[in-house]
């Protein structure tokens, strides 16, 4: 066997069975091993943004990395923005970026780039495998690399030459780590606090937003008084009816330092120091409090589920009833569509079980609070701010979880920069329903520009946040690629159609105009 197929053996070997690829003339002898390899499923991209922001979303559900396949540098700066939200959503991912042949790169031949200083600030590990007969043990130390908790970027760097040369075999599986436990004195410290009988907020991401953690907070919560929170932007947060419902910290700085500012103990399970989106002037960075208690009870890489539990032990709450998301009968909203109506639709017709990848921006601000009470689902929202993430985050969830309906809120601009997706969606059939919220505009943009101060605006500014003229037709742009879908005006139509696209399989798109 060659170098690349015995990579892509030491890759299904080691459990990744989902490769995410743009390739190019580098990567040709990947390709074509992945037609000698039973095991891997291989998914095209018509941009890198697709492949890499789909990495991210299968990683979430499938809680194990894909690869990418990438193109050299261009094909890898391509895919950079989806690999940094990925990154800072401690996604595990295998990046494998093809370069020239060793002998070739000294020429400087036009695709010729530093790769690995590229890679850099977007991984926890780059290496470049020297020959054919390194290439499969490199691989296995990427997806060893991948798989370190919290979750992992691994780029490796191919030469063309150690793809084709000679190998000897596929590299063993090597030992994954498990996450560490915390030590006692950080469940002592997170107890004491809870016990001081000073105003107490327990701060949940990562991990303690799956339900387990979120019933074990919520156990700690009702029998100290302590209140609990989310982060604002978080990686999977398992919630819906028959769950604790956990409110999360406003976006807006003012609103988020009024909700923290009660509270003199933070608790943090698998979140950080509550901060700032920006920094505005006049305005705080760091959201608590001044001289709020932090106590980290779990960091991101640690086992958050097994520090709450020992931290229910120590507080004696593992019987103390927490609070759960009621059921109720709510009927979806009629009328004018407004995000509020929006919210509650969505919050009606979720179907039990979906999977939601949130990129809804300015219009999805208020739908947590009417969707608490719908249908167990997971939520997906986007957590390194670079727009773009929505519509390849829900394939990639569609692809980790084929039996589950994935449902896309994503706003028109974000939707612009990788809309390439619903492509891949309609050649896989995955069953996806994108909410599509055409505001023609930047709206989120419009506040910001009156939040940092920014005086005298005029015509030139405000068209820069303006997406008309001409105005985007998602409906016919999503036909181009495959994806049937309507359009609509009311909140009767919306839900007709939100209804139509969750009973079809395979791709369906609702553009809501604004
Ligand atoms: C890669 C990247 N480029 C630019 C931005 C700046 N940005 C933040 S929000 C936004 C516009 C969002 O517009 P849209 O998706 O239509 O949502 P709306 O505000 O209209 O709800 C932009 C350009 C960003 N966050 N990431
Ligand atoms: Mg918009």
């Amino acid at each position: 066997m060659n170098g690349a197929e015995s990579l892509v053996r030491t890759l299904v070997g080691s459990g990744v069975e989902v490769c995410f690829a743009n390739p190019g003339t580098s990567e040709m002898h990947f390709v074509a091993a992945l037609d000698r390899v039973e095991g891997m499923r291989c998914v095209l991209g018509l941009f890198e943004g697709v492949v890499t922001g789909a990495a991210d979303g299968y990683a979430r559900m499938a809680e194990k990395p894909a690869a990418t396949l990438l193109h050299l540098g261009p094909g890898l700066a391509n895919g950079l923005a989806n690999l940094h939200n990925a990154g800072k959503a401690s996604s595990p991912i295998v990046n494998i970026v093809g370069d020239h042949a060793t002998y070739h790169r000294q020429y400087d031949a036009p695709l010729t780039s530093d790769i690995e200083t590229a890679a850099k600030p977007f991984s926890r590990w780059v290496k470049t495998s020297r020959d054919a007969r390194s290439v499969a043990a490199d691989g296995a130390a990427a997806i060893a690399i991948a798989r370190t908790p919290p979750g992992q970027i691994a780029t490796l760097i191919l030469p063309a030459d150690t793809a084709w040369n000679d190998a000897d075999a596929p590299a063993p599986a090597l030992p994954v780590t498990a996450r560490a436990k915390v030590d006692d004195a950080a469940i002592r410290a997170a107890a004491e606090a809870l016990r001081s009988g000073e105003p107490a907020v327990i701060v949940l991401s990562d991990h303690a937003l799956r339900a387990r953690g979120t019933e074990l907070a919520g156990r700690i919560a009702a029998k100290t008084g302590a209140k609990l929170m989310a982060q604002s932007f978080n990686a999977r947060t398992e919630r819906g009816v028959g769950r604790v419902s956990v409110e999360r910290i406003p976006y807006p700085v003012d609103q988020a330092v009024q909700a923290l500012a009660p509270f003199r103990q933070f608790v943090l399970v698998g979140a950080k120091v509550p901060v700032a989106f920006f920094a505005y002037p006049g305005k705080p960075s760091l959201l608590a409090a001044e001289g709020a208690a932090m106590h980290v009870l779990a960091d991101v890489a640690e086992d958050q589920i097994a520090a709450l539990e020992a931290l229910a032990d120590a507080l004696d709450a593992r019987k103390s009833a927490p609070a759960l998301a009621p059921r109720v009968n709510a009927a979806p909203a009629t009328g004018a569509i407004t995000g509020e109506a929006l919210g509650i639709s969505l919050g009606a017709l979720l179907p039990e079980n979906a999977i939601v990848a949130d990129e809804s921006v300015s219009t999805g601000r208020a739908y947590f609070a009417p969707t608490r009470s719908a249908a167990p689902h997971d939520w997906l929202q986007n957590m390194g701010g670079s727009i773009g993430i929505g519509l390849p985050l829900a394939t990639g969830a569609a692809i980790a979880c084929p039996d589950r309906k994935v449902i896309c809120l994503e706003a028109d601009g974000s939707a612009m920069y990788t809309i390439q997706a619903l492509w891949t969606q309609a050649r896989e059939g995955l069953d996806v329903t994108t909410v599509l919220f055409n505001n023609r505009s930047y709206a989120i943009l419009k506040g910001e520009l009156a939040n940092v101060g920014a005086r005298n605006v005029g015509r030139k500014a405000l068209d820069m946040l303006d997406l008309g003229r001409p105005d985007l037709d998602f409906v016919t742009l999503a036909r181009g690629m495959g994806v049937p879908g309507a359009r609509v005006e009311t909140m009767d139509e919306f839900n007709r159609r939100f209804s139509e696209g969750v009973r079809t399989p395979g791709p369906y798109l609702v553009e809501v105009m604004l």
